[in-house]
């Protein structure tokens, strides 16, 4: 990578379209308020720059938040045909696409993402989701819940940083269609976009207080789930928090759907076209450096095919250019924060220790921000804490196997359930691992296809409910 990331001409992005504020309020009731709380700085993962200062918002905050919301519920959102509930979603929508390119750096600044990542990939499916979503305002009736559903109250949404938009797409957007209002904390380390999206809401003219956004910590979330006027709590997560929040709620008349953590098998049989599969296993493991929920994070490899396999997979690795989020030649942007570095640093130190075989991309890491080079280790057991403990980052464990049944055996031996790949000449062969295999979502022949008409949710430890889809209609309907 050190010998081909100067072989283009850097072709940054300019970031004149994006106009950070020093400082960020609360979005309550429709407009920027100051917290009560303390506040916190976000910070640019590949440059440590200081971007704003963000409000913390506090219970009372949390709690002015839900009221707004509780009043938006009650008093316009809930009683509007869904006709006219799809217009403000399809409005939104088409901000969003007017909007991409601001929202796109903004999003690679903050989160430390390749720009061609949030451009081409998160931000369309943002919009796609708005749009998708429009369209069943109106039919909510051929959901699958009745002749006449009805929408639970008031949401209470808390996502991660990996896709800060596309996971407040994922659950706004079907809350605002079937009726709810919300209120939304984004991560810590990744809230401008949010931030930003709630100007959006003004610009559409969306009645005050059907979304409102609540910035913060750990705290900020606890207090929002934990609220007892929320109806419905949807998390995405770490499957540590999202056990926390399932413990917080147990014994109320709250709805949850959590989406936690997943350690994907990506299966490659002897007979796959090698170098379409050496592109998706890329794609499973360094998209947005590995900090993806449905990563492919561990390689089942049939055993005949696996030192031509690795031969090619290390070959396309060497060709990943790593740098600049805003460059539109990046590859491999940023790791989000130094604590997720930190992880990602301890848990392949442990892989050294267990006695796999570390293999990186040799490369010159940038002075400052967080970095971590494509990684990958040979000589895996399933024993080994890199088989089975999520590291979120771009690091790939790879295991071998001879048979079908092994591969299955050995994909299905995890915790996690949320997706998987097979990669085969053989349509039969996909039909019969895929249906043994316990996961959410299985790929065949390619990784990480996200469309908001088909349903994403996990089995086991991966969580319950499902987001996307019909499906996604009934996590917000009763
Ligand atoms: P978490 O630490 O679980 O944080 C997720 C969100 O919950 C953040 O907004 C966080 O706030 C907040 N939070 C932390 N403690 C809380 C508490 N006690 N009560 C309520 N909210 C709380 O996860 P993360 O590190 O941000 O994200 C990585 C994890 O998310 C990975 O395990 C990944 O697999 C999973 N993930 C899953 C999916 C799906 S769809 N299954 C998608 C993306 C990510 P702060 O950020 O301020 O701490």
């Amino acid at each position: 990578m050190a010998d081909t990331i100067f072989e283009y001409a850097p072709a940054p992005e300019s970031r004149s379209i994006v106009d950070i504020k020093p400082s960020y309020g609360l979005f309550v009731g429709g407009e920027f308020v100051e917290g009560r709380g303390t506040s916190f700085k976000t910070i640019s993962p590949a440059t440590e720059e200081v971007l704003a200062e963000v409000a913390e918002a506090d219970a009372a905050d949390v709690d002015a938040a839900v009221k707004a919301a509780r009043r938006a519920y009650d008093k316009v959102w809930s009683r509007m045909p869904g006709r006219e509930r799809a217009k403000y979603l399809y409005r939104i929508a088409r901000i969003i696409q007017e909007r991409g390119r601001e929202l796109a750096v903004l999003e690679s600044l903050d989160n430390g993402k390749p720009i061609k990542e949030s451009r081409d990939v998160d931000v369309p499916t943002v919009a796609a989701h708005f749009f998708y979503y429009a369209g069943w305002a109106d039919k909510l009736e051929y959901a699958g819940r009745g002749a006449d559903p009805q929408p639970l109250g008031v949401a209470g949404q808390v996502i991660p940083w990996n896709f800060p938009l596309l996971m407040l797409a994922w659950k706004i957007a079907p809350a605002l269609a079937c009726g709810n209002t919300v209120v939304l904390k984004p991560a810590e380390t990744t809230p401008l976009t949010a931030l930003l999206f709630a100007e959006i809401c003004q610009q559409a003219d969306l009645p005050p207080g059907v979304v409102n956004i609540v910035t913060g910590a750990g705290a900020t979330g606890q207090a929002l789930v934990g609220h007892p006027d929320v109806d419905k709590v949807a998390f995405t997560g770490s499957t540590e928090v999202g056990k926390a929040i399932a413990r917080a709620v147990a014994g109320t008349s709250k709805k949850v759907t959590l989406e936690l953590g997943g350690k994907a098998a990506n299966i490659v049989f002897d007979d796959a076209p090698i170098d379409q599969a050496v592109e998706g296993i890329v794609d499973g493991i360094f998209f947005n450096q590995g900090h993806v929920c449905c990563a492919g994070s561990r390689l089942l490899v049939q055993e005949s095919i696996s030192e031509e396999l690795l031969d090619r997979l290390k070959r396309r690795m060497s060709t990943l250019r790593m740098g600049d989020p805003l460059d539109k030649n990046t590859d491999i942007g940023a790791i989000n924060s130094g604590e997720q570095l930190k992880r990602i640093r301890e848990l392949s130190d442990l892989g050294d220790a267990e006695g796999a075989e570390r293999w990186e991309v040799a490369c010159d890491l940038p002075t400052k921000g967080y970095w971590f080079p494509p990684t990958l280790f040979t000589g895996v057991s399933q024993a080994h804490r890199i088989a089975r403990e999520e590291i979120f980052g771009p690091v790939l464990s790879v295991l071998t196997f001879r048979t079908p049944a092994e591969a299955v055996e050995k994909a299905n031996n995890t915790p996690y359930g949320l997706s998987a790949g097979v990669w085969t000449d053989k349509g039969s062969r996909i039909l019969s691992v895929a249906h043994q295999l316990r996961a959410g979502v299985v790929w065949a022949n390619t990784f990480n296809k996200f469309d908001p008409t088909s349903p994403f949710g996990g089995f086991k430890e991966s969580g319950y409910g499902r987001e996307g889809g019909r499906h996604g209609l009934e996590a917000y309907l009763k």
